[in-house]
């Protein structure tokens, strides 16, 4: 209320200030002649439009150099190396175009201000130039257009056979990384199935399902395509990994994936940054809800003999969960209580789902 209020306030004063300049404005050209002032305006306007542009320029070609340590560092995909290009040439092509229409545009007004000393030049237009100004851009426009959607096909294409999968599930506020386990097929689920132990709505009757591990971290073996399958529970997500320019909305109800090849282990990027510290990282690129931050992963990449070793050390979601001792005949009451009653449970699920 007090905000509000101020502001008005503000407000209020701002304006009472503009009229009672162009109030002193007024009677100034009164004295002196209306031309004069006219003069003194023009060439203050006129200056600031220099100033604008000097100060501007340098502003930006500061802060280009200023911000450089927070650039990505080069992508580590195969992917990335493309968008990166053409983010590079999109700029090549537009930069100088830039550069060269504010040039014009501010030192034009500074250097032909009216001063009563010139009469303007009369250009009705030229057919030439209307066509040369058209037909440049449109064939820059073309070739970037072109190129954009040449690489975009690639990029969104299917997936290579040999693709390790990966499903992505996001809600508020964290990720649920499941893998296909040694199957690399990622088991069925239903919305109808979630509840209790059973988050995501996996199908056990799936018999894909039984070797699928959920991890804490995202582990990625270097040089080999993975397809991530992202989904999203309840609002907008985005599945995001900016080292490796990747970047999917997670829909509620809307399954979308994306495929890449990690080019650089953990361990070569931390060596090339000198940051012994440094994490591929796995985030939410949607403002998704308060704790929006939280929805942070570590990445690994790393070579194949560390990646199996991971992979070994995953327990089945179906082992740890004790189900696979269910459909086992039962050896007399050794199951511990808490086991009988998962199993309980789980007979409940099968029997909600006929
Ligand atoms: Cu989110």
């Amino acid at each position: 209320m007090l905000t509000t209020t101020l502001g008005l306030l503000i407000i209020a004063l701002v304006l009472l200030i503009v009229f009672q300049i162009a109030k002193t404005n007024e009677l100034v050209t009164a004295l002196k002649g209306e031309q004069e002032v006219q003069n003194v305006q023009n060439r203050f306007h006129g200056a600031m439009f220099l100033g604008f542009l000097i100060v501007g320029m340098i502003a930006a070609v500061w802060s280009a150099f200023h911000y450089a340590p927070l650039y990505l560092p080069y992508p580590s995909s195969e992917h990335g190396a493309w968008i990166r290009s053409m983010f590079f040439w999109t700029l090549v092509a537009t930069v100088p175009v830039f550069i060269l229409t504010h040039i014009a545009l501010f030192w034009f007004s500074f250097q032909y201000k009216r001063d009563g000393s010139r009469t303007a030049f009369y250009f009705p237009g030229s057919n030439k130039l209307e066509l040369i100004w058209t037909a440049i851009p449109a064939v820059v426009m073309i070739l970037l257009v072109y190129e954009g959607l040449r690489s975009w096909y690639k990029i969104t294409g299917p997936a290579p056979q040999e693709a390790m999968v990966v499903e992505a599930t996001a809600q508020q506020f964290f990720w649920t990384l499941r893998y296909g386990g040694n199957d690399n097929k990622i088991g069925n689920k239903s919305v109808k199935l979630i509840g209790g132990d059973n988050s995501l709505g996996l199908d056990w009757e799936d018999s894909a399902n039984h070797d699928d591990f959920i991890a804490d971290e995202l582990h990625l073996k270097v040089g080999q395509p993975v397809l991530v399958k992202i989904s999203a529970i309840d609002v907008l997500h985005s599945f995001y990994l900016p080292h490796f320019r990747v970047k999917m909305d997670a829909v509620p109800g809307i399954p979308t994936q994306f495929w890449f090849t990690p080019t650089k282990t953990t361990k070569q990027m931390r060596e090339e940054l000198n940051n012994p510290d440094f994490n591929y990282e796995l985030a939410c690129a949607e403002l998704c809800g308060q704790a929006h931050f939280n929805m942070r992963k570590v990445v690994v990449v790393e070579d194949e003999a560390d990646f199996n070793a991971w992979k070994a050390q995953q327990q089945a979601l179906y082992v740890k969960l004790g189900l696979n001792n269910q459909t086992q005949p039962s050896s007399g009451g050794t199951g511990s209580a808490d086991e009988q009653q998962r199993n309980t449970e789980t007979e409940h699920t099968k029997t909600a789902k006929l």
